[in-house]
């Protein structure tokens, strides 16, 4: 005989001898290495994440629980830069300061990984290989902010100067904090750079590959609607981007610490952290499994239909889990496995 019941829409089952169960993977959002002191993440998807994988252990699954820090981007350089330190060593320390107080707060995690790790280097770039083959990526050239000083390029959020609609001098090239403003680096008034103070900026072009997101919006509209169990608002946010925001996205940077881009022309690019960050749950189990014998972490991302997998995250995060991660896995064409409910800190 066997007793059906629900559980967060995923299949769950119990014969009267023996209580089986499909595997469960638990992943939650990657704290950013420098966000020590943002208690949302903890509150929003840590915590019930936690709370979730000790309730499917006690009744007896097979689970794993896999989380991470996010280790690149600007978030990362600024970091670094504030705190005096480079920025390897820096997020050594900080991974260690985020280890500690998870596992003092006694979070469950069967591993807790980094996304600079040499996994995550190896299989972001197989996943970039795997879209270009398959016609997903396109080399653009766009705009960017040039400072001579720093002999570098700035992202949008290293140039500062004077919003343009309130007047407040430390608006910032991406948003004025002070009346909530969205900008673009041209909008600011007297332009400088965080890191230098150098005026001088220039526009200069620079060459960026794009992910073809918009040939997938076909196919990831059939993934979510083939999904169940999901916070209508995690549909509703998933649904409003894929059909009214959905954009072919920039997935290089003009950055030095990050995963390179495996393309002529493209030294000293990395790729943009929220293409890398979920690829990091992957690169995460990979860790795992090596760490011990017996364990396979195909199991739980290859062709791994049994496997029942829940992701927790807070709901700014949604349309890089429902959309863009997903255009990821989907458009490399291999049986990746992908998310079967998600949940958000409104759900
Ligand atoms: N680090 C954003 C955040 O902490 C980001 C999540 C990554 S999940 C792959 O809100
Ligand atoms: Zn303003």
């Amino acid at each position: 005989m066997i007793f059906r019941f629900d559980c967060c829409g995923v299949r769950h089952h119990r014969t009267r001898k023996t209580l089986t169960h499909d595997q469960i993977l638990i992943t939650s959002a990657l704290p950013y290495v420098n966000g020590v002191e943002h208690l949302g993440n903890l509150v929003g998807s840590l915590l019930p994440a936690d709370v979730h994988a000790r309730f499917r252990r006690q009744t007896g699954c097979d689970m794993l629980f896999i989380c991470a820090t996010d280790e690149h981007g600007t978030p990362a350089e600024l970091g670094a830069i504030e705190a005096g330190q480079d920025v390897r060593a820096f997020c050594d320390a900080q991974h260690a300061v985020q280890a500690d107080i998870y596992r003092r707060f006694g979070l469950s995690f069967d591993h807790f990984g980094r996304t600079s790790s040499p996994y995550n280097h190896a299989l972001t770039q197989h996943f970039y290989r795997r879209l270009d083959d398959a016609g997903l990526i396109e080399a653009r050239t766009s705009q960017q902010v040039f400072s001579p000083a720093d002999r570098r390029f700035l992202p949008d959020r290293y140039v500062l100067g004077t919003c343009p609609h309130c007047g407040d001098a430390g608006a910032r090239g991406d948003q004025c904090d002070h009346c909530g403003t969205l900008l673009d680096p041209p909008d600011l008034i007297d332009p400088r750079s965080a890191l230098s103070g150098d005026r001088a900026l220039e526009i200069r072009d620079s060459r960026h590959l794009y992910l073809r997101q918009v040939e997938l919006v076909d196919s990831i509209g059939a993934w979510i609607d083939s999904r169940t169990g999901w916070p209508p608002f995690v549909v509703s946010t998933a649904k409003g981007w894929l059909n009214a925001e959905l954009r072919d996205r920039c997935i290089t940077r003009d950055l030095a610490w990050g995963i390179a881009v495996p393309r002529d022309g493209f030294d000293g690019k990395v790729f943009y952290v929220w293409f890398d960050a979920p690829i990091g749950y992957i690169a995460s189990t990979q860790e795992w499994a090596d760490a011990a014998p017996g364990r396979d972490w195909r199991q739980w991302w290859w062709q791994a239909d049994d496997v029942s997998y829940i992701q927790f995250l807070g709901k700014d995060n949604i349309p890089f889990h429902t959309v863009s991660f997903p255009a990821t896995l989907i458009g490399s064409g291999e049986p990746w496995k992908t998310a079967d409910v998600i949940k958000d800190s409104t759900g």
